[in-house]
């Protein structure tokens, strides 16, 4: 298929690298010159990468990221004509989704919001999994495109509920993290050996995906950024912003948020969501040798 593919940063490279690989003819564009592709054509603006393209794929760091790119100056709904796609992976707020989706149906093109979850391991490696929200015929049409960049695809909806449910998925990712990082301060304080600690939670119904991903970076105090704390933190924000909308009130999400907000103000936002540990060990008094702590 002919792709414009829009964003690239750490998981936007790799998931065009992975549709240039399967054949597909990928036009990319960043806003920061100088990113490429191998094997794909480079474009100056949103607008020309568009240009008859069949999708135009997006992977940006917020809400105002993707209104600027699509609808700012030389933005791709300029070259936007009828049976087109947008494709969104950002992470962006449900309720400016189905916004952009309206201005866009305008045009005879069709939004599908494909946020993802896999990190950066999963998206050089093709095993992303997409959470998507469209209409069944556009998200029919994306299959190839998702096979290639992906392992699975669960469509939750039309369009925003795949964002609304990837806020869901990270508001629980953020929340495990947190217990795991306070379970381990509390443990070291304490005396308990981490290795042991490991292996029990693994033979018991505390494991979790999240632990296991995020174990042998801790051991290793690895914090280079797979999810950096500062998207993760915007995760947090959007959350919080759909649920107070919807009236909905999340305390524990709201503790979470401000642990983000001194992890940030400690100089941690570009590393790995994980380095929050490092703020709570610091409460904490607990020394741990490593290269980010
Ligand atoms: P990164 O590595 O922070 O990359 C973000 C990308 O978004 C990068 O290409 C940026 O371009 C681009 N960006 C950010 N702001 C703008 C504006 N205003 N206009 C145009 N382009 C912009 O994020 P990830 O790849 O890890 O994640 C992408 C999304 O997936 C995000 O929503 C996550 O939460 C999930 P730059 O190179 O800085 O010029």
């Amino acid at each position: 298929m002919r792709v414009a593919f829009l964003g690239l940063g750490i998981m936007g490279q790799a998931m065009a690298t992975n549709l240039v690989k399967a054949g597909h003819e990928v036009t990319v564009w960043n806003r920061t010159p100088g990113k490429i592709v191998e094997g794909a054509g480079v474009a100056p603006t949103p607008a020309a990468a568009a240009q008859g393209a069949e999708v135009v794929w997006l992977c940006l760091s917020d809400t105002n990221a993707v209104e600027d790119v699509v609808f700012g100056k030389d933005g791709a709904e300029g070259s936007l004509a009828e049976g087109m796609i947008i494709a969104d992976s950002s992470t962006i707020a449900p309720a400016a989704t189905v916004k952009f989706a309206e201005r866009v149906r305008a045009k005879g093109a069709a939004w599908v919001d494909a946020p993802m979850t896999g990190s950066k391991i999963g998206a050089r490696d093709g095993t992303l999994v997409f959470i998507v929200g469209g209409d069944d015929a556009s998200v029919e049409r994306l299959k190839p495109l998702f096979a290639a960049m992906g392992k699975k695809i669960f469509r939750m909806g039309e369009t925003g509920k795949g964002e609304a449910t990837k806020l869901v998925m990270n508001l629980q990712i953020a929340m495990i993290f947190e217990g795991f990082a306070e379970a381990l301060t509390l443990a070291t304080k304490l005396g308990v050996d981490t290795q042991q600690l490991l292996g029990l939670i693994d033979a018991t119904m505390v494991r979790s995906g999240v632990v296991d991903y995020k174990a042998p970076f801790i051991l290793q105090r690895d914090f280079t950024p797979n999810f950096p704390l500062r998207l993760m933190h915007k995760d947090i924000r959007l959350a919080l912003e759909a649920a107070k909308e919807a009236r909905v009130k999340l305390p524990g999400l709201e503790t979470v948020e401000e642990i983000y907000e001194m992890a940030t103000e400690d100089g941690n936002r570009d590393l790995d969501y994980a380095a929050t540990l490092t703020l709570l060990e610091k409460w904490a008094g607990v020394q741990v040798k490593g290269k980010a702590a």
